[in-house]
């Protein structure tokens, strides 16, 4: 590199990668902890070489409506990238890399924990405790449904899927049962001991538990619907720490209300950090506020990733996790 390219991080990151960063990079960090809005982004593509957005940075087609940017590189922090318009970039010849792998482990832990928690009654207890409200041990009281040997389905079976596979199957021998848009060689699902299903369809009645590992975007948006949540089992639980827009909250809402769900817990949120009120008045459902990746190993090894994309990029090859 002969001259340091110009770089703009979207929100603050552990100090032990912004020190990185500014090491090798001319670098201008967004102080004010709040997200960049459309008109700045388009006068940011006008001045950095690179761009490293986050889940809370909407590059949509309008943000991206920019010509001749100065951007030729976006290094996503996060390994979902459906807040980036795929169709913009591609038209502004813009590489887009993300952050695979290293935060696998940590999102597949707050899937479990998710999991544990609703079928434990976690959420409800703990309310239950510090509102004063707890009268003691009884054999009936806030009983839940043992995890253990029950059927795991996982819809998407990359690196994530596969890491709750791993825990869910080796930990807690639950049978796992998966549906992926491509065919899974048969070696990795014998790893987990797992079975590919055909559809989404064939999925919903065999689980006891549904953990979403799929991305997000338009392609995927409501793909757990009012239809498919009633192919579900009475009493069955959803996980979603993929993104919001997979799951209608409306539908979910109902099927909680109604009783068929026996409960649901969510990570990630359609519109968030806006929570529909129809969520918020579901009391079977554990809800937290986009935890996935956040642990202090993860979000610095997240950091890490998008420093190597950055060199591999501006010293002339394809950055390593390439993903537009
Ligand atoms: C991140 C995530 O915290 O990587 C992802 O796709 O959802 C989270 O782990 C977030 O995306 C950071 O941008």
């Amino acid at each position: 590199m002969t001259h340091k390219p110009k770089v703009l991080v979207t929100r603050r990151w552990p100090a032990a990668v912004e020190a990185r960063l500014a090491d090798r990079f001319e670098v201008q960090v967004n102080k004010t902890d709040t997200p960049m809005t459309g008109a700045e982004f388009q006068e940011a593509l006008s001045r950095f070489d690179a761009i490293l957005p986050t889940v809370t940075d909407k590059l949509d087609a309008e943000a991206l409506t920019v010509s001749n940017p100065q951007t030729r590189l976006l290094a996503n922090y996060g390994v979902g990238f459906s807040h980036i318009d795929a169709d913009a970039v591609r038209a502004h010849g813009i590489t887009v890399s993300n952050t695979p792998d290293v935060l696998s482990d940590c999102t597949a832990d707050l899937a479990m924990t998710l999991m544990l928690m609703v079928a434990r009654r976690a959420g409800e207890g703990e309310r239950e405790l510090r509102a004063g409200n707890w009268t003691g041990w009884r054999p009936t009281h806030l009983v839940g449904s043992k995890v253990s040997g029950k059927t795991l389905g996982i819809v998407g079976f990359g690196r994530i899927g596969q890491a709750m596979a791993q825990r869910a199957h080796h930990g807690f021998g639950m049978t796992i049962v998966v549906q992926n848009r491509s065919a899974i060689a048969q070696d990795v699902l014998d790893r987990y001991g797992a079975t590919q299903v055909a559809s989404l369809d064939d999925l919903m009645p065999q689980c006891d538990v549904l953990s979403l590992h799929c991305p997000g975007g338009d392609s995927n948006r409501h793909l757990i619907d009012g239809r498919r949540l009633a192919l579900m089992k009475p009493g069955a639980f959803v996980i979603n720490t993929a993104r919001g827009e997979v799951v209608d909250d409306h539908a979910l809402a109902q099927a909680l209300t109604s009783g068929h769900l026996g409960g649901a817990g969510l990570d990630v949120f359609d519109g968030e950090p806006n929570i529909g009120p129809v969520l918020l008045s579901c009391d079977k459902l554990v809800m937290l506020p986009h935890l996935g990746s956040a642990t202090r190993e993860t979000r610095e090894a997240m950091g890490m990733r998008v420093f190597d994309n950055l060199v591999d990029f501006f010293e002339g090859r394809a950055p390593r996790d390439k993903v537009l």
